[in-house]
């Protein structure tokens, strides 16, 4: 089927997320069993055999950025080129100042990175519904106790299927064409979160190979050499790729992640913002992550298996209950 096929076949059920200031909206519903995509590779990925039901999808829908080369189309100009505006209204107009929802054509510039990236899961689990729902967030305190007797139980409880994605990638399944850069320690890729056009918002993402680094809790001194290789490798293909210069990336660590096997964001250092899951608390800077490590060497202290870590929890998020449960006569 093809992709525009596949994405009509959607049946939407209800609005799980708007997002006005982001532009983007989430969307719950379902594909037909027969659900099929044709990746980049040629390969197909499609629904699960063995059920007869319809399988539960989401779509998030987000506007993506105007790339600068856009600029000069968007009105008559010197060049010849023909105007990406087809069609214009005005909205209202006082004094100096003039508004107006315009129209784009799908010039060939335009049609490059498209008008929306709409990214889907599915089948879709009640995790994945959870998380891209609106909630109120909660900050906890994570002492090491509560995290041996609720947070590590709680990270067992995921089957393998959870972190696939990640295998797949891992194992050359999956994802290899994007591949930027691979060794025997980790594997760099762009994120799915960014449209591999706008460099503003460029956002790749590290993989450990070692499935035994669940989260930044697991860092040791001895992933040191681990974490300053991702640091030198995104830097080194950011400037033989983009003309990035150092200092242009922000590298962190999620706690808590959504996926537990050990992973780094890299993102222009100029995009920014809560709502990029930079929010404090939750995102920690790479570099203060490796200096903490080898500052508190000396002492043979393993440091972030020590510290206690305070961080905003979803209500709908697995870890919330258990949490505020057991930490309730820890806060003084
Ligand atoms: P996280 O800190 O575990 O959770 O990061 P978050 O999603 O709450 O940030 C996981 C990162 O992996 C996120 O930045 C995701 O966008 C990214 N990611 C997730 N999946 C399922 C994929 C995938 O299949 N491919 C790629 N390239 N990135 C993914």
């Amino acid at each position: 089927m093809d992709v525009l096929s596949t994405l009509n076949s959607f049946k939407f059920e209800r609005t799980l997320n708007e997002e006005p200031e982001k532009k983007r909206i989430t969307l719950l519903g379902t594909f037909p069993v027969s659900w099929s995509l044709t990746r980049p590779d040629g390969t197909e990925t499609r629904g699960i055999e063995y059920t007869s039901k319809n399988l539960r999808a989401i779509i998030r829908i987000e506007k993506t950025a105007f790339a600068p080369e856009l600029a000069k189309l968007f009105f008559h100009s010197e060049s010849e080129r023909p105007t990406i505006v087809t069609s214009v209204k005005l909205i209202q107009s006082t004094d100096i100042y003039s508004w107006l929802a315009g129209w784009l054509s799908p010039s060939e510039e335009h049609q490059r990175q498209g008008d929306v990236k709409i990214d889907i899961i599915c089948p879709a689990t009640d995790d994945h519904v959870w998380k891209y729902s609106p909630q109120k967030s909660t900050l906890v305190r994570e002492t090491p106790e509560l995290y041996a007797s609720v947070v590590r139980p709680y990270i067992n409880t995921f089957p393998p299927a959870r972190t696939r994605w990640v295998t797949k990638i891992l194992s050359g399944e999956a994802e290899q064409e994007a591949v930027l850069f691979s060794s025997s320690e980790f594997i760099l890729l762009p994120d799915m979160k960014w449209d591999l056009h706008t460099i503003s918002s460029l956002y790749l993402i590290a993989i450990a190979r070692d499935p035994a680094i669940h989260s930044l809790r697991d860092l040791r001194l001895g992933h040191v050499p681990l974490l300053k290789s991702i640091r030198k490798e995104a830097y080194r293909v950011v400037q033989e790729k983009w003309g990035l210069p150092t200092g242009s990336l922000r590298m962190w660590i999620h706690y808590q992640p959504s996926y537990y096997h050990f992973h780094v964001h890299i993102a222009n250092a100029g995009y920014e913002g809560p709502a990029f899951g930079m929010a404090v608390g939750q995102a920690h800077l790479l570099d203060d992550v490796i200096s903490l490590l080898e500052t508190t060497a000396a002492s043979g202290i393993d440091i972030l298996e020590h510290m206690t870590f305070t961080y905003g929890l979803g209500e709908q998020h697995g870890l919330y209950r258990p949490m505020i449960e057991a930490q309730g006569s820890l806060v003084k």
